[in-house]
């Protein structure tokens, strides 16, 4: 059993002007499609072949030789829980009982805002920044290069890519720009509100 490629959540150019058609092809068709087909050749006629991938993310990732399996396995698994934390005409405050949960976690949602932009912005390098559930309670942090809350005893709620692929078409260089467009009119706070059960 092979692992695919899912495919987007939305049209390729749903996301624009914010985040391009070109974007996408690229870190959908190019990026996350080489991470399956890495990941496979990896897998191939051993014992992970049959498994699912948050057994195979879970299975290597203590194992130092299996570094290559662990950053694509994972990588995997991050580009497709991003794909679905952002929607059309997304974005500004949630409601309901997530914007209780954060209130009551965070103290405000600007709090939350002000938290997951810092954690995006400063992750240097390649990385992640996410809202998770840990111990009950929502945080955020963020992940260098492929890491993931699953192996930290946290459940992701909602995640920004902040490797540069994720932003140097449309955005450049201008990392908080790109981070602010998320929070302001592409986060998806229904896959978030999924997510916190
Ligand atoms: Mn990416």
């Amino acid at each position: 059993m092979a692992v695919t490629l899912p495919a987007l959540p939305y049209a390729i150019d749903a996301l624009a002007p914010h985040i391009s058609k070109e974007t996408l092809e690229f870190h959908h068709g190019k990026h996350h499609n080489a991470y399956v087909t890495n990941l496979n050749n990896l897998i191939k006629d051993t014992d992970l072949d049959k498994a699912d991938l948050e057994t195979i993310i879970k299975t290597v990732s203590a194992d130092a030789t299996k570094a290559g399996h662990f950053n694509n396995a994972a990588q995997i698994w991050n580009h497709t829980f991003y794909w679905n934390s952002m929607k059309p005409n997304g974005g500004g405050k949630p409601t309901g009982d997530l914007l209780k949960k954060i209130e009551a976690d965070f103290g405000s949602y600007d709090e939350f805002a002000a938290q997951f932009k810092t954690a995006a912005t400063t992750q240097f390098g390649s990385g992640w920044a996410w809202l998770v559930l840990e111990n009950g309670k929502l945080k955020v942090t963020k992940t260098g290069n492929a890491d993931l809350p699953m192996v930290h005893g946290q459940k992701a709620i909602l995640t920004i890519d902040v490797w540069e692929h994720a932003y140097y078409i449309d955005f450049r260089n201008r990392r908080p720009d790109y981070i602010s467009t998320f929070l302001e009119h592409l986060a998806n706070w229904d896959f978030a509100a999924a997510n916190l059960g």
